[in-house]
Formats: C-alpha cells, structure tokens, sequence
C-alpha cells in the first residue's frame, strides 16, 4: 500500500551543482540514518544555495512498514551501469543486484550478491549525457535494472536518493560522485607493480623462494603475499613458529631484492582465552552481541570466534593499535578476507541479522546486523587503514578487502573476489573491474588465472595478458590447485607474462599518473570504452576493451581467437595501434588516442629499481590538427610530500608546423626539480610505425615528419613485419587436458535449452547435469550453478555420488524449438552393470510454464553375469536450489496425509515417507520476491522426498523405491517445475 506518495516527496540541493537529495517525505527524511557512503555525511544533511531545479525526479513508494521504493524512469535508449561489484555483462539492462555483502565462492554471471555493495547506477542517456544515481541505504537493497531505461530501487526503510547531473560526460558524474564519497586513497607506487599471491606460501622459504624465481627469470614483481596459513592456527596477528619463524628476517631479505609483503587478517578472531586478541578484546567489551547482549559466536577458520564491532570508535581504535604493532613485523599492506563478515556453516552465509552492534551515533547508533551487515567489511578496512597509518605516518597504507561498501576506496583496494579458473570468468573479469571503476573504486582486479581450478596455460597466460592491465594486478589461486606462478605453465605462457608484465612496468608512469588524477578528482583509471564517445551507442556493450586514459587495451577472451584476430569497436577519431616489440598473439592489442602523449618508463623488474633520473620516451599521436598533449605525475612513491607539492606534474605538448613537430613542456607543477634525463620521442604514423629522437627531458625537441609518401611505405613495411612477427611467434599451445579432468569439463560449453518462460544450461559430460535453470519472466535463476557442483543432478544409488556412474553422458536426441517441436535434449549415462541412467529435459510444447525431467534407469543389455538384474537401484533426483533470502524461505507442501508443512532452514535435515509425502506437489517459497517454484511428481514413482538445507542453499530431492530393474520393470521418475507469483 502506497501510503505516502510523489506528493510528500522533499527535495533538497546538496553538495553542488546539478545535485540534489530527494526523501519520500520530511518524516522519511528525518528517518533516514547518517550516510556511510559520504566521506563528509554532513554533506548529505546541508542544503546548499543555488537557482538550479533537478531534471530527473524520482518517484517513491512507501509501505506501511517503511519499505521504500524509489522509480528513476529515463528516456528510451538509455543506458545502465554502476551496480558495484556484480557479474554478467557491462551494460546492466535485465540485470537485478541485492547489496548484500555476501561470500560467494565460485559466482557465476547470474548471482545477485557479491562481496561488496554500491546501491549506485550510472545511467548514459541516449544523446550521450550521464546521470548517477545514489540510494544511500546501508541495508539490503534490490536495484532492479530488468525494464528498460527505468531504475528500481528498494530497501526496507527510508533511504535519501541522491542524484548527480545530467551532466554532460560520464567522467563528469563520477567526479561530482567522488565529492560525495571521496576519491581512492593515492597508492603507494610499488602496489601498482605486480603481486605474486597463492592460498597459501606457506613457509618463509617458500616466500623467498618464489620471489628469488621472479628475480632469476626476469619477470616483474614488486610483492608477495602471505595468506591465512602464516598464523599460528589462524590466529590473526600471530605467526606460525616453525613455517614463520622469524618474519621480520623475512621480510628484510624481500626488501633487499626489492620485493613487499601482504599479510592476511580475518575479522574472525579465535574464542580461546589465554590468546592475547581475544583476552583484551573481551576486556575492552568490543565484540558484536547477540540479541541477548552476549558475545556472538560463530565459527570461521580457527574454529568458534568473535566478531569486533568496527561500527564502534572504541573498537576501531582497538584494532588500529593492533595493527599498529603489527607493523613492526614488517607488513608493508594487510589483506581483510571474509569480512562480509563470513560465517561457516550458517544457511545464510554471515550471522543473524538480529545480532547486535554499538554503533556511534554518529553512523546511526546501536542497530542490529541487518543495518551494518554492508558496512561491516568497509569499516574493518577503514580501521585497518588507520592502524597503519599509526604504525608509520611516513608511508601511505596499503590495505585490500574483499567486502565493502560504496565509498570503501578510500581506504582500501579491492579484488573481485573467488572466481573460476575458466574462459567466462577471464571474460567476466574485465566488465567486473569496469563496474567497480563506474562506482567509485578504481583499484581493483580479478585473481589472476582464476582462483578456483587449475588453469590451463593458455588461460593462464591470456588472463595475465590482459590482468597485467588492470588497476590492481595480483595472480592467486586457492589451496589444492596446481602452482600458478608464472613459470608453472611452459615456456610459451611464461614467456606471455613475461612481456605482459614487463609492458605494465612500461607503462607504470602513465598508470601511477593515472591513479593521481583518480585520487585528485575521482575518474576511474580504467573506464570502458564509450567514455571515449559516450554518443555512440555502439560502444555501450564493448566489454573486452577498456581505456587507461587515452591508452585503448583491446584483449580477447576467446580461447581459440587472439586478440589480434577480433574486431574491436574504435571509438571515433583516430586511434593508432602501438607495441613496445611486444607484440604476441596472446597478448592484447593496444592503440593511443589521437591527440595524446603518453609517457612510457623503462621495462624494469620492480618499481623501487626506477629512479627519476631513468630514461623517460614519449609515444605520440598527432590529431587531425597535428596537435597532441599528455601529463605525467612523479614524486617519491610513498609517503604524503607530495600533498605539500613535493611532486613533478608536467604537461608535455606537441604540435606540428610545416612538417617539423615540436615536442616541449607546456608548463609544470610541484617543487620537484626536473632532472636532466633523456627524452625519446616516438611519434606514431599507423599501422605501428613510428618515427623517434631523443633530446633532454625539458629542452624543445623537433622532429621532422616524413612526407606523405614516406609514411605510408614505413606504415606498409611495419604491418607486413607485425604480420611476420606474429606469424612466426609460437601462440601458447592449447593443452586442453594438461592436468586432471576437470579443466577439460571446465572448458567445455554447455547445451542451452531456450524455450517459454525457460533458459536451462546442461552439461552432458558432468552427470548430464543441468548447472542453471533460468526462469526468464522473474529473471530468477533457480539452481544453485557452479559448473562442478550442485546444480540439477540424478544419482542411481542412495549413496552420494554413486560409484559406478560415468560422468560422461551421451546426448541421443535433441529437438529443438525451430524444428517445431518441443525445445528438448534427451541423454543418456552407463552406470554400469547393463544399466543407463536415461534422462529427458523438455520445455513443453503447450505449456512453456514448465520444464519436465523424465528420468529412468534402464536395463540395456542384462543378462546372467552382468550384475545388473541382481543390483538393487534406486533414482535419486537431487537438485540445490541457490536462496537468494535464506531468512525468508521455506519449503512447503500439503501432506498425502492432508497436514501442511512449512519447512523453514532451520530444520537441517528432514524427509518425509508415506503419509508424510507431498500429496504430488511441494514448492520452494521465497517470500521475499513473492515467488515459489513448483515441483510436481507422481507420488507412486515417489518413496521419499528429502529435504536437506545447506549453506545458502537447499535439495530437495525425490527418491524412487530401491529395487533391481530388468528390461520391462525400469525405474522412472518424471517430474515438473513451474515458478509460480506468491504474494
Ligand atoms: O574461505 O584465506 O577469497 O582469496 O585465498 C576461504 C583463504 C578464505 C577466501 C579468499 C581467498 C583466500 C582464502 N579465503
């Protein structure tokens, strides 16, 4: 019910021009808690002076109980970003995002939740003008993007909606973004190199090991990270003292040959008195409560552990002083993991949401989880960045977290989180750095090679290709996988990281220039493509491309394609490709905007070997008035001087006059002296082709261009010799099943089913499993879809994954939906003995409402010896559905008997024979969306139902009677699913 309407609605110019706050109400307003997003929140609550009236108004919808909703409608044809850190495609249209910090292990590109929450869109409208939109709510929030050129937004009580512009440029709203929520912290140098990380190194001469490695074959590397096995039984601020002796040594000898160390915290701290955190954490009363003011306790890698209340100064101090003697050890950055906050063994995933924090008036008071469950992570990152800080002022803190909220880049970097080691997660990797850059945080990267898995090495070397370009570059693999360093793969795919690598190092000036401007004025440094033309709306679905300021990276994320091969959308204007000799088919393919200068150091191996006196060269593209222009930003790396102009800015011009160009200084800033160093020039002609001098860094350079005829035969010569080159290079070889099965599974791709209300994905060669079962019109993907696990799978036997059964399946029919039949894939296992497990998935013909999974295990070729008539069976169906609100599920049915049941997570583990059976249907509800999804059977092919609740996620399984199946008794199980509207 709409009890308060658009006629209640306030509205408010805050911050400055062109933005503006609206509330549902004055009462709406005052109810809305302080902004955590804000860097200053008082900027929120201060109407500023100004003539200026909004363009786009919101309208918002109030529930009885406070729930607001908030309706931006946008002309047709726009276009939507932002959404923070979520998977799937770069331009967000279809998409629905719920902010709610969540582990989520092996996502995939349809989860809702990931680690980090940005209740924030960036809307491109159709004649290329950007608007932002902020729904500044801590809580849980749905950003429903699924009708076109129309945002959603809702959470379960008031929330300002803040929005910014139209402004003419994307660039321009996420600049007036960052004055609301503050900009990135300026990194320290060195944590723009790359960072070599593995769950875990665990010992000191491991560490060392793998650096010195880095060191002997040349390849790039300025840090090495220790995760959760360094502490003692992980504890958070111990060491483990066999494999970690002495870490202070350790990290001597690393700085020595010029390398860093990361050091893991967790939020979890072990329950165990006599252990020094916990005893003066306990002392100082800073843990979270339960509802009954008791310390919570859940149990996370040491085993039962409290929770600090970072939303408390008192605990945040506490920790900071921590960190602070921490430091000490020689921790040049810390890592917070798992602080969603992560909770083992919980349906949820984190804790109750009824547990209780004490937090500061000033971010919104004592509140149960529920309000600072997305805030939690930040404001642990935010604490660790002032222990830091204490620990020494003179450096700046480098901090990464995997949770976070908008606003989190202030103190800390992030990553994207447990990924896959497979083509579609490289794929999604890049749209993923895009979008954490669209919402405010510009350092961000994927685990290089995938986390999850064994990569091969042409996946590998891809992913290192294209990752050594992102903002923040770190390969990582979990435990148990095979070595990721960048040897692990050959000598082809080492020799990739090496380039790939070595051209970061390159181009580390213009980077470390590039996070300046971020840090200064709040631009993403990697930005997609369209920022170049945001009118084309060709250039709104590139996501294989990004910029780095005028800098194009075009890669491909195709296994049997290099980049080299694809065609890559220009942005207008002129765009010339470059490399520094590095060309290779398995690296990216890069271009510089006309009218740039873009300033290249030398390929060092880490970045305290550069000094300011090293070589600086200039690659250059004239415009059309043969005029370009670059910056450069220079200072010590680390530290603050440079916020008192200790700092080296130079704005570097060239122009062309009757065929000479003149390439000088235009002006600079900061006290830093300009030293004399070399200045090579490198004009680009096209094709790859330059013309290069070299003079001194400061002096007027000239260069005579060639004539027009020159040019194009040095153009011709460079394409036929890249042509050459590229032909001879040896690509990494495609090893499709280097170690172990899995990678193969993993690298195969799946049969869509398209029909109706349905999208099905299944995977003939893993149990002729179905991995996701998409119910379009709700836009809800039901499975619970990792390509490994879960999923919709059928066991022939009560054991969990019963021997005997061939992954393998045979696809024996298929019909699809053109050929005028039903849309449908029939498939078959051996599961030996004589038997086949046969199963057919159909999306009916008359009723596209419902999928239909007919099942049986047959008897093939049974006869006296084989063991199959003698062999009792039974068909297990056994599908997990992913609970996207697993505080507001249940499974219910009505009993043969006639009772309802409602089973609610709670209940672990629980099945139901005889009377106790659904009479033929029971369904999984979630009340939170009002939508249940049906599974109907027949009750006499149906002995048991189970239900087993899991950790975000349920089964509900149907099991047939066990009994030996001959050539006329086979088992089947056939059965349906609807999605069915609940209010
Ligand atoms: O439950 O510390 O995302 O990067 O290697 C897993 C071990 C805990 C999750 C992180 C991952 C890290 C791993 N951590």
């Amino acid at each position: 019910m709409a009890a308060e309407t658009a006629r209640d609605m306030v509205w408010a110019r805050v911050l400055e021009d062109g933005v503006f706050r609206f509330d549902a109400s004055e009462a709406a307003r005052a109810a809305a808690g302080p902004s955590l997003s804000f860097a200053d929140p008082r900027r929120r609550e201060a109407p500023r002076n100004g003539a200026d009236t909004p363009a786009v108004v919101p309208a918002f919808e109030v529930a009885a109980e406070g729930a607001q909703k908030v309706v931006v409608k946008l002309p047709p044809g726009t276009s939507f970003y932002g959404t923070g850190e979520a998977s799937g495609p770069l331009e967000r249209t279809g998409k629905r995002v719920f902010t709610w910090n969540t582990d989520a292990w092996g996502f995939g590109p349809g989860t809702t939740s990931l680690y980090q929450s940005h209740p924030w869109v960036l809307a491109i409208l159709p004649d290329g003008k950007a608007l932002g939109v902020l729904a500044d709510t801590t809580r849980r929030c749905e950003i429903d993007l699924r009708q076109e050129s129309t945002i959603k937004f809702s959470a379960p009580s008031a929330y300002p909606v803040i929005t910014f512009g139209p402004f003419n440029t994307p660039a321009d709203v996420m600049m007036s973004l960052s004055h609301a929520i503050g900009t990135v912290s300026m990194p320290p140098k060195w944590s723009l190199g790359y960072h070599q990380c593995r769950w875990s190194y665990d010992s000191s001469e491991k560490v060392l090991k793998v650096v010195r490695t880095f060191r002997e074959k040349d390849i790039p590397c300025d840090v090495v990270w220790m995760d959760i096995d360094y502490m003692d039984g992980f504890r958070c601020f111990t060491f483990d003292s066999i494999r970690f002796p002495d870490p202070k040594s350790m990290v001597d000898d690393l700085h020595s040959i010029g390398c860093k160390a990361i050091w893991m915290l967790d939020p979890g701290i072990k329950k165990e008195e006599g252990y020094f955190v916990y005893d003066s954490g306990s002392k100082s009363d800073v843990w979270i409560q339960k509802a009954d003011g008791s310390p919570f306790v859940g149990e996370v890698w040491p085993g039962d552990c409290v929770f600090p209340d970072y939303t408390s100064e008192k605990t945040r101090a506490w920790w900071a002083s921590l960190v602070k003697d921490f430091i000490s050890n020689g921790v040049d950055g810390i890592w917070n993991d798992m602080n969603e906050p992560a909770v083992f063994k919980t349906t949820t995933k984190t804790m109750p949401e009824s547990n209780i924090h004490r937090g500061d008036a000033d971010i919104g008071g004592v509140q149960n989880h529920s309000y600072y469950h997305n805030v939690y992570g930040m404001l642990m990152a935010r604490s660790t960045y002032k222990g830091m800080e204490m620990g020494n002022a003179a450096k700046r803190p480098f901090v990464l977290t995997r949770a976070g909220f908008i606003g989190s880049q202030r103190y800390a970097a992030t990553w994207t989180g447990d990924n896959l080691s497979n083509w579609e997660h490289l794929h999604m990797s890049l749209p993923m750095v895009l979008q954490l850059g669209l919402s405010g945080q510009p350092l961000s990267g994927p685990d290089i090679g995938g986390f999850a898995g064994n990569a091969t090495p042409k996946l590998f070397g891809r992913w290192m290709g294209v990752g050594a370009l992102f903002p923040f570059s770190r390969g990582h693999t979990e435990t148990g996988s095979i070595d990721h360093e960048p040897w692990s793969f050959g000598e082809e795919c080492e020799e990739v990281c090496r380039l790939a690598l070595l051209r970061r190092y390159r181009l580390l000036p213009h980077i470390y220039t590039l996070f300046y401007h971020s840090h200064t004025k709040g631009i993403p440094v990697a930005a997609p493509v369209f920022f170049a033309d945001p009118q084309d709306p060709e250039l709104r679905k590139v996501e294989t491309s990004f910029l780095l300021g005028p800098l194009l990276v075009c890669a491909s994320t195709l296994p049997n394609k290099g980049a080299h091969e694809c065609a890559h959308k220009l942005p207008k204007g002129i765009w010339l490709p470059f490399d520094f000799a590095d060309s290779h088919p398995d690296l990216p393919v890069l271009y510089l905007q006309g009218g740039a200068i873009l300033p290249v150091g030398l390929p060092i191996k880490h970045v305290g070997e550069a000094s300011l006196e090293d070589d600086l060269s200039l690659i250059i593209t004239l415009n059309e008035n043969g005029k370009a222009e670059g910056v450069l930003f220079e200072d010590a790396g680390d530290g603050y001087a440079f916020t008192r102009g200790d700092y080296l800015l130079t704005y570097y011009i060239a122009e062309l006059h009757s065929s000479v160009v003149t390439v000088k200084v235009l002006k600079s800033e900061g006290s830093w002296k300009r030293p004399k160093r070399n200045l090579k020039i490198n004009i680009l002609l096209g094709g790859g082709a330059m013309i290069s001098t070299d003079g001194v860094d400061g002096e007027e350079i000239h260069l005579t261009m060639p004539s027009e005829s020159e040019v194009s035969s040095l153009v011709a010569t460079s394409e036929f010799e890249h042509k050459k080159r590229m032909e001879m290079i040896q690509p990494i070889p495609d090893i499709e099943e280097p170690s172990g099965q899995e990678d193969a599974e993993l690298s195969k791709i799946p049969v869509d089913l398209k029909s109706g209300d349905w999208f099905l994905k299944i995977v003939p060669w893993i149990g002729g499993r179905i991995i996701s079962m998409a119910h379009l019109p709700s836009d809800s993907q039901w499975l619970h879809s990792r390509i490994e696990i879960n999923g919709y799978e059928e066991y022939s036997g009560t054991e969990y994954r019963s021997a005997g059964c061939t992954e393998e399946y045979k696809v024996i029919r298929r019909y699809l939906e053109q050929s005028g039949e039903e849309e449908s894939i029939c498939m078959e296992g051996d599961i030996g003995g004589g038997l086949v497990l046969q199963r057919q998935i159909s999306i009916l013909k008359d009723n596209p409402k419902i999928v239909q999974i007919d099942s049986s295990i047959q008897a093939r070729s049974v006869g006296a010896g084989s063991g199959g008539f003698s062999r009792l069976v039974c068909l297990r169906v056994h599908p997990t559905f992913t609970l996207l609100h697993p505080t507001e599920v249940v499974v219910a049915f009505t009993a043969i008997n006639g009772s309802k049941q409602e089973i609610s997570p709670e209940a672990g583990e629980i099945a139901f024979e005889g009377d106790l059976r659904p009479n033929g249907e029971w369904m999984l509800v979630d009340k939170c969306v009002g939508l249940s999804l049906v599974n109907r059977f027949n009750p006499r092919e149906v002995s048991k139902c189970f239900v087993h609740w899991g950790t975000g996620d349920v089964n509900m399984e149907l099991w047939s009677e066990e009994r030996p199946v001959s050539n006329e008794t086979p088992l089947r199980i056939c059965h349906q699913y609807e999605v069915r509207q609940t209010s």
